[in-house]
């Protein structure tokens, strides 16, 4: 296959799209016959990272174990999408350096926070709000925007099929897809 591999690293508040947007580019890079996997906190906070919760160290071992498991996937060939809110410039900065220049494609989901909290799709920004979630990105924990990121989708502003189209218009252009 002539794609190479490389990591779509999706940062974003809670309820901002970013396991929606990976999800649908799963779809299409499928289509266009791009093996690829997505890690979410699905299948990584319930298992690899069970021990792990959401003080800022935790956050931060779980940013570190999720880099070198993508990591691995691109050794094995495969493009990998991974949604994790991963607040810390740092830690991103971290996984970024695990890998080779243009490996790493940094896509900031952008979403005002008053907008996630009207999306509220599973009611944590209100149990944040009620102190009944402590440490709740956006609300009682920091999230640091990224400074350069590769690409930023404004989620407030187009639809879900929007920024797809616009994650592969960019890979395209840079000739990774
Ligand atoms: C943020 C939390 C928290 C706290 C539980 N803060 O909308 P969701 O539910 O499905 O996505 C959020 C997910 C965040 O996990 P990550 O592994 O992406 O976070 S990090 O990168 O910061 O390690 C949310 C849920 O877990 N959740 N408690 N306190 N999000």
């Amino acid at each position: 296959n002539n794609h190479h591999s490389f990591v779509i690293w999706f940062t974003g508040l809670s309820g901002s799209g970013k396991s929606t947007i990976a999800n649908a580019l799963a779809k299409k890079l499928f289509e266009k016959e791009i093996k690829n996997y997505v890690l979410d906190g699905d299948n990584i906070r319930h298992g690899l990272n069970r021990d792990l919760g959401f003080s800022d160290k935790d956050r931060t071992e779980n940013i570190r174990r999720i880099g070198e498991v993508a990591k691995l996937f691109v050794d094995s060939g495969q493009v990998v999408l991974t949604a994790f809110i991963s607040p810390f410039r740092t830690d991103r900065e971290l996984v970024r350096n695990l890998l080779e220049k243009d490996e790493f494609i940094e896509v900031y989901v952008k979403c005002p926070l008053e907008d996630c909290e009207k999306r509220d799709p599973k009611g944590l920004y209100k149990k944040a709000r009620e102190g009944i979630i402590p440490e709740f990105t956006g609300i009682s924990s920091p999230y640091e925007e990224p400074i350069d990121p590769e690409i930023t989708l404004e989620t407030n502003k187009y639809s879900i099929d929007q920024c797809v189209e616009q994650l592969i218009d960019y890979l395209s252009s840079k000739n990774l897809i």
